[in-house]
């Protein structure tokens, strides 16, 4: 698991690399959701050889402005290159474009405009309930996200279908684009919201630990009857104490001095954890 927590912050660098290639993103986002997307990805049952199986894990950011964590993780596993996507990222006539697309290898649904990644999920593990497979369905949403109403209706019929095949990640990070969640759209007692729906919750202190989020992965995967949501509690901008936890750095491009400052501190991040 140290492997993966320090592989988080080569990861972070692609992304920071990825963004100023392409003259934007949403760096604050990406950072805080790194090791969710890192972990799903290396306990999926999912391959570049095998992306089209039947059998397949699904995973579906739904929070599809953070595409450029999941080319970075993508990359890694081995479904895209990395080299590619920091050249063509946001170029014109490029299929690296700033929110998922599912013609690209690995990816199950076009999103980016929010609130619609766990209906989805929902259809397709009530599709593997039907077709009697196996296999998981994860999504990924942003607690601004949660201000959708057809989230809601999400968490309704997955609870009414007792998907105990689905997992809904909640990056709760306290920020949306334009400041705190709880000024812009409360959610109060979240976890109580969620159960009320018929869900499973799990709570992770820190979302930015590897070893919190994979115990909480672990822990979905054992309940049955219910589907299950982890609410992992995050660092919008996490990496660097320039951008952690400031609102403007939801889709802020890093000027050239910023950059060598975030290098630096994702180079220093790290450096600890291999001392770890
Ligand atoms: C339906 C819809 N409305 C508005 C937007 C514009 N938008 C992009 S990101 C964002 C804020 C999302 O906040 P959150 O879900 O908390 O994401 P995170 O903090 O993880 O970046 C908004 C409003 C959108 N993408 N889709
Ligand atoms: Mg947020």
């Amino acid at each position: 698991m140290n492997a993966l927590a320090v592989k988080a912050y080569d990861l972070r660098q692609d992304v920071l690399d990825i963004i100023v290639s392409g003259g934007g993103g949403h760096i604050g986002g990406d950072m805080s959701c790194m090791e969710i997307v890192l972990a799903l990805y290396n306990r999926m049952n999912v391959s570049p050889d095998r992306a089209d199986d039947p059998n397949r894990d699904r995973f579906v950011l739904s929070k599809g402005h953070c595409v450029e964590t999941l080319y970075a993780v993508l990359a890694d596993r081995g479904f895209l290159d990395i080299n590619e996507v920091k050249a063509r990222f946001s170029k014109f006539g490029s299929e690296y474009i700033g929110h998922p697309h599912n013609t690209l290898p690995g990816i199950e649904m076009n999103s980016g405009s929010l609130g619609h990644g766990l209906s989805v999920c929902v259809g397709m593990a009530l599709a593997g309930k039907m077709d009697g497979r196996d296999y998981r369905v994860y999504t990924l949403m942003g607690d601004g996200e949660l201000a959708e109403g057809s989230v809601w209706e999400g968490f309704m019929a997955a609870g009414h279908y007792r998907l105990d095949n689905l997992c809904a990640v909640i990056d709760r990070n306290g920020l949306q684009i334009s400041g705190s969640t709880e000024d812009v759209m409360a959610h109060g007692d979240l976890a109580a919201r969620i159960s009320a729906f018929g869900w499973h919750v799990v709570e992770a202190a820190d979302g930015n630990d590897i070893d919190q989020v994979n115990d909480a992965f672990d822990e979905a995967a054992r309940v049955r009857g219910r589907p299950t949501a982890v609410i992992a509690h995050t660092v919008k901008g996490k990496g660097s104490s320039l951008m952690e936890n400031k609102a403007s750095w939801h889709h802020h491009l890093p000027t050239a001095e910023e950059y060598e400052i975030i290098r630096r501190d994702f180079a220093r991040r790290k450096e600890a954890l291999l001392h770890e």
